[in-house]
């Protein structure tokens, strides 16, 4: 599996007290890792997600500054030459996700000049990064998780999420996609009556069929490539981000189906 990575920069002035010591005026900024799939919707993140029990490392890159992401995705960077020594990476700092919720960042293309760190409950840990970049308007995985945390004050009293990270962001259309128009994703929930994060199946139908239309009928309506078809968008806007030095590639192992030595 071929993935983006996407280099959401945490505020200068708000890096986690651990890291401090750590960054020098030669490090490029410190960034969470998002694995996406979906370059060209960029342009509608709102938050970015991790979750609350997750272990989190924060390790030094060549060329792209401090990165933080699950151990299992730092190991597979080592191998794919983002740090200084094939197969090594050094540890920083570590985090649970709940210690990194409410930072600030910068992502690059958002409609919105800052994103706020969220949790959410159905991140896999053994899945790209296990740092999500949330795109309500067109994930309805984001969508219902962004919804809990607006309509749910227990929720935001928990994870010690103030109002003004979440009640502001609104999904952004960026996408025209018939017969949904252009907030697929609110559509299709509100069409199967997907109520909350733990709707497994129906959330799977649901991406599955926002996907495949997206990438077959889809039309970004934003950005310099407002009026291509999401299927060519793809490659621009990520091509771009690349060159800008706000992504990078990231290649997911083969996962290993049951062995059978002997
Ligand atoms: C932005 C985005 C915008 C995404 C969209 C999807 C959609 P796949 O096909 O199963 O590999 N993702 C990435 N890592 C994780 C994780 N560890 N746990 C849970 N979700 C994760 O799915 C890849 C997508 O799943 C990624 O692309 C990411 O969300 C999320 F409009 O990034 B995406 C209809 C989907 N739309």
């Amino acid at each position: 599996q071929e993935y983006t990575l996407i280099k959401l920069r945490i505020h200068d002035d708000h890096i986690p007290a651990k890291l401090k010591s750590h960054v020098t005026s030669t490090t490029t900024g410190v960034y969470l890792a998002a694995a996406t799939l979906r370059p060209e919707t960029m342009y509608g993140q709102t938050n970015c997600w991790l979750h609350p029990d997750i272990t989190y490392v924060a390790f030094e890159t060549c060329l792209h500054g401090i990165l933080i992401s699950t151990r299992r995705a730092a190991l597979n960077m080592a191998y794919q030459e983002f740090t200084h020594v094939y197969g090594q990476y050094t540890i920083l700092a570590e985090f649970l996700g709940t210690e990194l919720f409410g930072l600030p960042l910068h992502a690059p293309l958002s409609h919105y000049e800052t994103v706020y760190v969220l949790p959410m409950m159905t991140i896999k840990e053994d899945k790209g990064t296990g740092v999500v970049t949330s795109v309500p308007s067109d994930s309805p995985d984001d969508y219902v998780a962004l919804m809990d945390i607006k309509n749910k004050v227990n929720l935001r009293e928990k994870y010690n999420i103030e109002e003004s990270m979440v009640l502001p962001y609104d999904p952004v259309p960026i996408i025209e996609l018939e017969p949904y128009g252009r907030l697929a994703a609110s559509t299709i929930c509100n069409q199967m009556k997907i109520q909350s994060q733990n709707d497994g199946g129906k959330l799977l139908e649901a991406n599955e069929e926002i996907y495949t239309k997206s990438f077959s009928n889809g039309i970004l309506v934003v950005g310099k490539y407002t009026n291509t078809k999401v299927s060519d968008a793809k490659k621009l806007v990520r091509t771009d981000l690349i060159t800008n030095g706000q992504a990078c590639v990231y290649y997911e192992p083969e996962r290993k189906v049951a062995s059978r030595s002997n």
